[in-house]
């Protein structure tokens, strides 16, 4: 038992930003433990997720926020623009995320939200790896300057763990003096099941790429630990397994098709990802079974979204 130093810092940290700017990303390699999942399709985001760094001055809980999306009209989305607004109520500094190679004015319209809060507001300048002229980023911190009184601007590499620890050190110097908010082990405020669950959207946005829109959900009907133990028939030594039983609900059957593949290809290989995932974040043996089904209409259904936990 460490004693905490007198001046620790701690607090909430909002990352706000358009979609596919790199949020998810950034949190996970901020971690460095993949908590969030991500792709390249826009509201790959879809539940708001909290993500705990801790080291021996500072606690910072990222809040990975869905992209705050405009003219949606569908209940989900909906329900989207919430999770994305509410995660700025009590934070006590927010990430701004920008994409230094495709800003424009939508990023602006988010930051003229910002702009009506008093809430303090890094500028975080991401993709910099993509960038062929470091200079080309001067003009987007001129425009961005010009609109907002940022507390800091940090250009980084999400992807490439560019510039993240300044952007550490620029996050500590901006949280108030308080104790931890959770535990300084945790890592995350959501359970295995949770995480599980998002494992294998994942996999299946990241597999069947355009061909399933985001109106699939992942249920998980059965999560069983099963310490270790000697077999009572053979007397033989069985290692710690968990057996996880989940439902990929689509919309319509000519999704449920895309979703199991040519002779099952892809929903095996979905299976055998996300369970490697899923071992190498909770550290366990894991046994995956996976099931597609038909849900007529379910992101339009309020009922529905409520019993899938929205
Ligand atoms: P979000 O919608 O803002 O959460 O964005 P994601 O984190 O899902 O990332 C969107 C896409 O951008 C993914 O394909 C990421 O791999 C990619 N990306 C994120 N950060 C970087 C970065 O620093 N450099 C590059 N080249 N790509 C990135
Ligand atoms: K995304
Ligand atoms: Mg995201």
């Amino acid at each position: 038992h460490t004693r905490m130093a007198d001046d620790f810092k701690s607090g909430y940290v909002a990352i706000v930003g358009r979609p596919n700017v790199g949020k998810s990303t950034l949190m996970n390699h901020l971690l460095g433990q993949k908590l969030s999942i991500t792709s390249r399709k826009p509201q790959t985001t879809r539940h708001r997720i909290h993500g705990i760094l801790s080291n021996h001055e500072m606690q910072a809980v990222f809040v990975d926020t869905p992209g705050i999306h405009r003219n949606e009209v569908r209940a989900i989305n909906e329900r989207m623009n919430k999770a994305a607004v509410s995660a700025l109520v009590d934070v006590d500094l927010v990430l701004f995320v920008v994409d230094s190679d495709q800003w424009r004015d939508d990023d602006l319209l988010t930051l003229q939200k910002l702009g009506d809060t008093d809430l303090t507001v890094v500028l975080v300048i991401n993709k910099s790896d993509t960038l062929k002229d470091k200079g080309s980023v001067l003009p987007l911190i001129e425009t961005f300057n010009d609109s907002f009184d940022f507390a800091d601007i940090v250009p980084v590499s999400a992807l490439k763990n560019q510039n993240l620890d300044r952007l550490q050190e620029v996050i500590a110097s901006h949280l108030p003096v308080a104790a931890p908010i959770y535990d300084t082990e945790q890592i995350t405020d959501r359970s295995e099941r949770f995480l599980a669950s998002e494992i294998i959207r994942e996999k299946i946005m990241r597999s069947a790429g355009d061909e399933v829109p985001y109106d699939l959900t992942v249920q998980i009907d059965a999560f069983k630990d099963e310490p270790a133990h000697t077999d009572p028939k053979t007397g033989r030594p069985r290692k710690a397994c968990t057996f996880i039983d989940a439902t990929i609900y689509v919309e319509r059957s000519g999704q449920k098709a895309i979703v199991i593949g040519d002779k099952g290809q892809r929903i095996k290989q979905v299976g055998m990802d996300a369970r490697k995932d899923m071992e190498q974040l909770f550290d366990k043996k894991i046994m995956l079974t996976l099931w597609v089904k038909v849900k007529r209409g379910w992101s339009d259904d309020e009922r529905a979204l409520t019993s899938l936990g929205y």
